[in-house]
């Protein structure tokens, strides 16, 4: 593939970058824009009239899709092709079939691979619907899931996005942070004889997650209670920590599922089921396969994955903003940003192509986000009239999860929060002129809006992969792996450095401050505290 900078359609794009569109023009945001500028899919409405996007930019950026075979690509990695690689360099090496891990529905796909990938993960959950069973029996009321990163954060958000909808007698609880306190905090209080520990880590040789278990086990022994009969493990096959007999289940995962991308395998779908029941966790897995193949769509159009990706890219290489906020109208999303900024950053935080070369143009921007409407009274200032442009992917739902609400002044809670969203996203794209400086709004700052009726099991799954497909996209069309993350590797290393120095200190070894200099310099600093 030609380099991104060599590109036909990103030739086009450069010249369509020099006089881009600007939103906040009379005449151009019109409601016939936002009549056509709308994608749907899956249950979920894309509303893109408000990006700075033009007819002649949006069909260059099919362009760049094609000439990218951004779709193919993607097909490719659903078959189950090894497409985690470097060209020519040590590297992991491997299928990505995260997708596979929800392929139960319709049109499942037919390659070997997937539906050997689809089989296994199919047997897993069928597993773990008879441990549930066993669990109800015996009075479990609370699960920890003790893990960290890819470990953490996904499985977290969702459970988070759906909590309206669990169990009355059921709760779950996540310790990540190798900081003592969280454990503190989280265990305190918890009914141990009636809990389940779930330690996730698919390496099964993660630092925070191997302490974190010692530290909960302790807790069950000094009351008496066996960690075998509260502990499931989930882990990669062969990993350290695959070891039935330490524990009451075993689940498993295997390499082709980064941490990241992991959610709908076992790594979410322990505490979800626990927390949901196995109906609401299917109908999470269905919305992601539905997805799933909506990513495969040939209509350009109307597949959300590859506009969001090609948005973004538009965004990212052409107007050069630098990060990208994510904000939901939608308490029950509040990690959902957090989420995705590890699954876009540690994706596509990426400085060379898939040959080991380093790329000359941007790739991942920085994602951040916060649910709306309390961004508004915090950082929204700067986006409104501050000097960076920070592109906005709103996501809204006409219901809310409860149907908990009140009239107050001719309107309900849900219509103020979606007010105040569509009010941002028309503020932002058109601004407001004023001769006073200080109060004038220069508008034409790009956000769209990812519109569904309400933030249930099957369109929480549709979301997620709405972004996992996207990020996949954007790294198909940057040439980039999507799927590594050596990025991460270099403070592991040094942190154990750190921990041999407090290790040998502790116990009284002799060490010779030479062996380590700088990281003497920043632990001599603890002396004087
Ligand atoms: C995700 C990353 C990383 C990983 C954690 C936990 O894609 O690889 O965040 O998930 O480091 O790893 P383990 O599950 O192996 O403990």
């Amino acid at each position: 593939m030609a380099q991104f900078n060599q590109l036909q359609s990103v030739e086009k794009l450069r010249e369509l970058e020099r006089m881009p569109l600007d939103l906040s023009h009379e005449g151009i945001l019109t409601p016939k824009r936002i009549e056509e500028m709308t994608a749907s899919a899956a249950g979920i409405s894309m509303l893109y009239a408000t990006e700075r996007i033009s007819n002649n930019v949006l069909e260059a950026l099919f362009d760049l899709a094609k000439e990218t075979n951004a779709l193919e690509k993607m097909q490719a990695m659903q078959n189950g092709e090894v497409i985690n690689r470097i060209e020519g360099f040590e590297c992991e090496n491997r299928m990505v079939l995260h997708a596979a891990m929800r392929d139960f529905f319709d049109s499942q796909n037919e390659t070997d691979k997937t539906k050997e990938a689809a089989a296994l993960a199919y047997a897993e959950l069928e597993k773990l619907k008879s441990f549930l069973l066993d669990a109800d029996k015996h009075g479990f009321t609370d699960l920890v899931q003790v893990g960290i990163g890819g470990s953490d954060l996904g499985p977290r958000a969702i459970y988070l996005a759906l909590e309206s909808y669990k169990k009355s007698d059921k709760n779950v609880h996540f310790i990540s942070n190798v900081d003592p306190d969280d454990a503190h905090k989280v265990l305190d209080g918890l009914d141990l004889k009636k809990t389940l520990v779930v330690v996730v880590s698919k390496s099964g040789g993660t630092l925070e997650t191997l302490t974190n278990e010692e530290l909960v086990k302790k807790r069950f022994t000094d009351q008496g209670l066996s960690p075998n009969e509260h502990f499931l493990a989930v882990t990669g096959k062969g990993s350290p920590m695959d070891d039935p007999s330490k524990y009451r289940e075993s689940f498993y995962i295997w390499d082709y599922i980064g941490g990241r991308y992991s959610v709908t395998s076992m790594v979410g779908c322990v505490e979800l089921a626990f927390a949901f029941g196995m109906e609401k966790v299917l109908d999470f897995l269905r919305g992601a396969a539905t997805m799933d193949k909506v990513a495969l769509s040939t209509d350009f159009k109307s597949n959300l994955p590859l506009l969001g990706a090609l948005i973004g890219i538009w965004n990212r290489n052409f107007l050069h903003c630098t990060t990208c906020a994510v904000i939901p109208y939608s308490q029950a999303l509040i990690r959902f940003s957090a989420h995705l900024q590890q699954l876009d950053m540690e994706s596509n935080g990426k400085r060379i192509d898939k040959s080991g070369e380093q790329v000359d143009y941007e790739t991942g921007p920085i994602i951040w986000g916060e649910p709306g409407t309390n961004g508004q009274h915090s950082f929204y200032q700067c986006i409104h009239q501050g000097t960076s442009i920070v592109p906005i992917e709103f996501i809204g739902f006409k219901e809310s999860q409860f149907g908990d609400d009140l009239l107050v002044k001719g309107t309900n809670s849900q219509e103020k929060l979606l007010s105040n969203l569509f009010a941002q996203s028309l503020g932002l794209a058109v601004g407001k002129k004023d001769d006073n400086p200080n109060k004038y709004f220069p508008g034409n700052r790009p956000n769209h809006i990812l519109l569904a009726k309400k933030c249930d099991p099957f369109t929480v799954g549709a979301l997620l992969s709405y972004f996992e497909n996207k990020v996949a996209f954007q790294g198909f069309i940057w040439n980039i792996n999507s799927f590594d993350q050596e990025g991460v590797q270099l403070g592991k290393v040094l942190a154990n450095q750190f921990i041999d120095v407090f290790s040998k200190k502790r116990s009284g070894e002799e060490i010779d401050p030479k062996s380590f200099p700088l990281g003497f310099s920043f632990l001599n600093k603890l002396d004087d505290i």
